[in-house]
């Protein structure tokens, strides 16, 4: 068989029909002859069928019908396909190919529980999505009627650290807001069966906040987001550092195997009611995928 027809085979395994709706609509007009002229389009799943009825002044009538088929891929599957290194002339090389079935989150790893476990080898990637921590300081001038009191907010430098199995804790973020670049991966490694995650983050002089802690949180795809309001206007929220990631009733809309810490590194649980319990001191963003190998 061809490699090209083999590739076909396996794009035509990652088609998935459309499920069955029908739509119509109706025009009618009149053509340079006088004729009217009825045009209806149908629309039942991947399939439009245009239906051109002329009708001329004594009633004459010419329909003319034409369907057009969308392949609609809906998801792209992965596979492998084996070729010899060499081909004899005139003879028949041994191909071979596999569809790799498409993975969920849950299958490679547990998140779950707080140190989240991996199940099976993956390549992880890890990239900043905000951090917000912020500290007011007063200054007074002057004094009677002339005291002036200056508020000023000043961003204050956030570090966040992850270790996977045995490898070295690696720092996936340090720096105030001003040293987040999104869609920059700046974690980057693989993980085998067994391995588990670890995290770690703290403000500059503040005390370290880990996985295992009830301040930081993990959320995959479909989570609810936190809705605390920054502690002060002029910083994002939780929801203003994940807006892209968003669904209209404001859960999560991550890939589907993402998923995000959410860490609150300046106050505790205890002090929830507290504006600076705003859950955006630190959130990263962790993508995995399976590694194939054969
Ligand atoms: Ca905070």
């Amino acid at each position: 068989m061809k490699l090209k027809s083999l590739l076909k085979m396996v794009s035509a395994s990652a088609l998935l029909s459309v499920s069955a709706y029908a739509s119509s609509t109706t025009t009618t007009t009149t053509n340079d002859n006088g004729d009217t002229v009825v045009t209806v389009i149908t629309k039942e799943g991947n399939v439009t069928t245009t239906v051109v009825t002329t009708t001329d002044a004594i009633g004459n009538q010419t329909i003319s019908t034409k369907t057009v088929t969308d392949e609609e891929i809906v998801e792209i599957s992965r596979g492998f396909l084996t070729l010899p290194d060499y081909v004899s002339r005139n003879t028949t090389p041994d191909v071979s190919w596999d569809v790799v079935e498409d993975v969920t989150l849950n299958q490679l790893i547990d998140t779950s529980v707080k140190e989240i476990k991996v199940k099976q080898a993956i390549n992880v990637k890890v990239t900043v999505l905000g951090t917000g921590v912020t500290r007011t300081s007063t200054t007074t001038t002057g004094s009677g009627k002339k005291k002036k009191t200056v508020t000023t907010l000043s961003s204050v430098p956030t570090t966040g650290k992850m270790q996977v199995g045995n490898q070295a804790w690696a720092t996936v973020h340090t720096g105030n807001e001003d040293y987040v670049v999104l869609n920059k991966i700046t974690y980057e490694t693989t993980a085998e069966p067994g391995d588990s995650f670890k995290f770690q983050a703290w403000y500059e002089g503040g005390t370290v906040r880990t996985h295992n802690d009830d301040e930081v949180l993990t959320l995959v795809n479909g989570d609810s987001i936190p809705t605390n309001k920054a502690s002060h206007e002029a910083v994002a929220s939780a929801e203003d550092f994940l807006k892209p990631y968003l669904n209209v009733d404001n859960t999560l809309k991550l890939g589907s195997l993402d998923f995000v810490y959410v860490a609150e590194l300046t106050h505790n649980t205890s002090q929830k009611n507290d504006s600076g319990y705003d859950l955006q001191d630190l959130i990263i963003l962790v993508s995995v995928s399976p590694v194939y190998s054969r």
